[in-house]
């Protein structure tokens, strides 16, 4: 396989420059590195520019509501342990809208990759205050600035004991398909928060913001990612300088253990053939 076996016929509509380029490119270069097929493949998301990433690659699609990626994508991986599922979601898609399938999927714990794509604004409904937009920050309908406390999802996620706790850059393409491989390998809820800058809309938080900023945690002696009170020190670091890398490990039983499912036949490979469903059939005639 190579990244051309990935490239779907779907026309792109991002804008030039939007960082969601980047975030797409280093998908598929991850599922070439991995081996993967397309049909070995489910890109699961809801509604938002991020939201679109499904559509411009070649492999099965789920495409929901806003908000609800999560549930869809951790019932198909239940149902077909095989496929590989990553989420590619906004972060009004997955903080705001679908915050509590957020929290309580890092508690449940079924081997997902999500990729968030955080611009820190809502880019398809142009431009409004998102959960990670920052204080202060003056949209069109917000003239006086937010007011509210941005959502700290990383440490957020660190807390609830998310096995695999990531921020990548997406003008940092390697970088970040190594990231995201290292989230789909990882056994369990896997979230990698990406920096994605919206050219249209975020003023602030642009490439040449970031770029200032940015710097990679290198895993090793100088930093335990197994360390919990570190890796909160790590992702509260914001504003003068931003670790991007792998901040959090942990490792632990995934739902599919302890629910005993790995012990069990997938619901894709039960036989149907025997299965009398006429009687169920009579309530809907
Ligand atoms: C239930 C529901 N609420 C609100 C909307 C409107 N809506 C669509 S996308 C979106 C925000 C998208 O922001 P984000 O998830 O950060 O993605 P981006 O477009 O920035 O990539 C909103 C509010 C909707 N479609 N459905
Ligand atoms: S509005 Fe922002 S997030 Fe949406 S495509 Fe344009 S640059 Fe990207």
């Amino acid at each position: 396989m190579n990244i051309n076996d990935f490239k779907s016929n779907d026309e792109i509509a991002w804008c030039p420059g939007c960082g969601d380029f980047g975030i797409l490119n280093s998908v598929k270069k991850v599922l070439v590195n991995l081996g993967k097929e397309p049909k070995d493949v489910l890109l699961v998301s809801g509604i938002g520019q991020a939201a679109k990433l499904p559509h411009y690659i070649k492999c099965n699609c789920f495409n929901g509501l806003h908000g609800r990626a999560l549930p869809p994508a951790v019932a198909a991986k239940i149902a077909n342990r095989s496929l590989t599922v990553i989420v590619t979601t906004g972060d009004g898609d997955c903080y705001g809208e679908g915050g509590n399938h957020f929290l309580h999927n890092i508690r449940r714990n079924v081997d997902i990759t999500v990729v968030v794509c955080n611009n820190q604004i809502y880019g398809l409904t142009k431009g409004q205050a998102s959960p990670t937009t920052d204080l202060g920050y003056k949209t069109k309908v917000l003239s006086n600035g937010v007011i509210l406390e941005p959502m700290h999802a990383l440490e957020m996620a660190i807390v609830l004991g998310c096995g695999f706790v990531a921020r990548g850059y997406s003008a940092d393409s390697e970088h970040l398909s190594w990231l995201i491989g290292e989230g789909v390998k990882h056994k369990g809820f896997s979230l990698i928060d990406v920096l994605q800058p919206c050219v249209t809309y975020n003023k602030k938080n642009t490439y040449e913001w970031y770029s200032k900023r940015v710097y990679k945690v290198n895993e090793g002696p100088s930093y335990d990612v197994y360390n919990k009170m570190a890796a909160l020190q790590k992702a509260a670091e914001w504003e003068e300088k931003i670790p991007i890398g792998v901040i959090y490990r942990k490792e632990s039983d995934s739902y599919e253990d302890r629910s005993g499912l790995n012990n069990k036949i997938p619901l894709v490979e039960e036989k149907i053939e025997d299965i009398d469903i006429s009687e169920a059939l009579k309530e809907f005639s």
